[in-house]
């Protein structure tokens, strides 16, 4: 056989060739990617330095379990939200808090406890808030038992697990609701989040001429038994990257309003007691 081919040609072997049935989305999917690369290549004159420095460039992404970020930061995480968006309002599943982005930094396996729970190990510098709420149902109706997961960064913009600077899931809890939906939970606030500062998402931020800034936020994955799960986020307000995310992933109805409290009271098992002095 020879392998004397044209760029066609070679587009539609690669594209053709097998030896078993394999899987046909698979094979779909990776046809029009492929032919797009080849296209690009070409029309754009890639040279070979370019093309191996960009392989060289994934490698590190992936040694550096960097590919999570990228897809944030190139916007696919919110695409798909969009996408399951889309979907929901054709399927009539409207109301209820927004989906945002779950990001990279997801841990499974937080410690768990019902109700209540405080976030932080008390060596986070900071200003303590208290969140509380109720999960429900699209339908309003209060869910006990449900499951709530939060997490967030600490005063570095740093998440535990990925940061060997701080304990075990530290920022990292989950929580099931009361028999009324209810949580609650103590923490910190947190600031805002940027990506690491060398590395290859840095360096393709660099040359995009585009900043790794996420504005402050918590995030949550709520499931009960017979719900779809949600995957959302909270905003704290103020941050100058609210409208400026690095993974286009803040949204309306979203950043919430925080209430000073100078005399909290009901909240001992929480380890906070007033008033402040
Ligand atoms: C984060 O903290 C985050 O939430 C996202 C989406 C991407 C990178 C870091
Ligand atoms: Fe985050």
């Amino acid at each position: 056989m020879k392998n004397e081919f044209t760029f066609d040609e070679l587009l539609n072997r690669v594209n053709t060739v097998k030896v078993a049935e394999g899987n046909e989305r698979v094979r779909a999917l990776s046809q029009r990617i492929i032919t797009d690369l080849f296209k690009t290549i070409d029309e754009f004159k890639v040279t070979p330095d370019e093309f191996w420095s960009a392989i060289n460039w994934l490698n590190q992404l992936g040694q550096l379990g960097q590919t999570g970020l990228i897809t944030a930061g190139l916007g696919f995480d919110r695409l798909l939200d969009i996408l399951a968006d889309e979907a929901d309002q054709k399927a009539g599943l409207v109301g209820g808090t927004p989906r945002a982005i779950e990001g990279p930094l997801y841990v499974a396996g937080a410690p768990s406890s019902k109700y209540e729970a405080r976030l932080d190990d008390g060596k986070m510098a900071g200003e303590t808030y208290v969140m509380e709420g109720v999960v429900r149902g699209l339908d309003g109706q209060p869910l006990a038992n449900a499951s709530l997961d939060a997490w967030h960064a600490n005063e570095h913009g740093m998440y535990s697990h990925f940061d060997p600077s701080q304990a075990e899931y530290n920022l990292r809890r989950n929580i099931t609701t009361d028999e009324q939906g209810r949580y609650r939970f103590r923490s910190v606030i947190p600031p805002g989040y940027a990506i690491p500062p060398t590395g290859p998402v840095a360096e393709l931020f660099a040359a995009l001429g585009r900043h790794g800034n996420r504005p402050a936020h918590i995030h949550f994955l709520v499931s009960a038994e017979g719900k779809r799960t949600l995957t959302t986020q909270v905003n704290i307000p103020g941050d100058s990257f609210l409208d400026d995310d690095f993974a286009f992933a803040t949204r309306d109805g979203l950043v919430v309003t925080l209430e000073k409290v100078a005399s909290p009271a009901g909240y001992e098992s929480l380890g906070i007691s007033g008033p402040f002095t």
